[in-house]
């Protein structure tokens, strides 16, 4: 498929790799200093999805020609923090280029989780796709169908393992995000250090300072969007990617789907209870693929549609 063609940097990217070797090599265009600290660390193919596709809401990059398709228009970006800014697996800061791609708009909710448990075929499943302690959006009827929790329809599904999430956005016909893909979405072309700007505003995403309701609708807080239109990647619920967790190779890259193969998958964006540092676009946290935890949803991606 095409976002997986590995591709020839354009010259943009080649001035990308440049700016990054500059900054490296020089603090002061590395912009303001942050604090290091240590890294933190992800196993089998997904479930049999069903064939049912329900329509989802993606988001467009502003002014993209309709004519064009819609999706998020490809570009080159420096991947991760440089030196001495962010955690350690932040680093190196590389250049990488992402294809063109769809994302959905919002974190998958609780009502569309459980309309996907009604309707796919769990049993015979190798790896378990959520725990019902841990969703504690959902809940199990007697009648065995689910349902989301009264109020809480909205809310972001949590408690949901990698192989559910994937298993979800087969059934919605696509796709996890890899992780270039997510964070190309947070920090857009200008390496934005929260998706709305490069400045903390507690107002613009949930995190631990929320009250109340740990978690907001997956709708909430558009003053928080990405520069693609990406609501809550910060905060809320941690996000699964496509990728095994590893350490970043260094060199520029094309469409980059991380190792080959690993123990703990990617999860991004922090959630309900994480400070501004766990919330930024670029940080990074592992999780072993069975892991079924409060705070850990998805959102699905989408191969972009072919252009005419
Ligand atoms: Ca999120």
């Amino acid at each position: 498929m095409l976002w997986r063609l590995r591709v020839e940097m354009p010259f943009a990217c080649r001035l990308l790799a440049l700016v990054g070797a500059l900054a490296t090599a020089c603090p002061l265009l590395s912009g303001c200093a942050r604090t290091a600290s240590a890294a933190r660390r992800d196993t089998s193919p997904p479930a049999a999805p069903v064939e049912t596709h329900p329509a989802r809401e993606t988001v467009d990059v502003p002014g993209t020609d309709e004519s064009q398709g819609k999706g998020i228009a490809d570009g080159c970006f420096l991947m991760g923090r440089p030196a001495g800014q962010g955690f350690t697996d932040e680093q190196p800061q590389h250049p990488v280029h992402v294809s063109r791609f769809r994302l959905g708009k919002t974190e998958v909710s609780n009502q569309e989780f459980a309309a996907f448990l009604n309707q796919a075929e769990q049993d015979g499943a190798d790896h378990s796709w959520i725990d019902d302690d841990a969703a504690v959006g959902l809940e199990k009827q007697t009648d065995g169908t689910w349902r989301a929790v009264p109020g809480r329809d909205q809310r972001p599904v949590s408690g949901v393992s990698w192989y559910g999430a994937v298993a979800y956005c087969e059934y919605v016909g696509g796709r996890l995000p890899t992780e270039a893909e997510w964070e190309w979405a947070a920090v857009g072309p200008d390496l934005r250090v929260y998706p709305w700007g490069d400045d903390w505003d507690p107002a613009r995403c949930c995190w631990e300072d929320n009250q109340g309701d740990p978690y907001v609708d997956v709708t909430a807080l558009p003053e928080g969007a990405s520069w693609c239109g990406a609501l809550n990647l910060a905060g809320n619920v941690w996000e699964w990617c496509a990728d095994w967790y590893g350490d970043y190779a260094g060199e520029r890259q094309g469409d980059p789907e991380g190792p080959k193969e690993g123990d703990e998958r990617v999860v991004r964006g922090g959630f309900y209870r994480n400070a501004p540092d766990l919330v930024r676009g670029s940080c990074r946290l592992r999780q072993v693929p069975d892991a079924c935890r409060d705070g850990i949803g998805f959102r699905p991606a989408f191969d972009a549609p072919e252009q005419g």
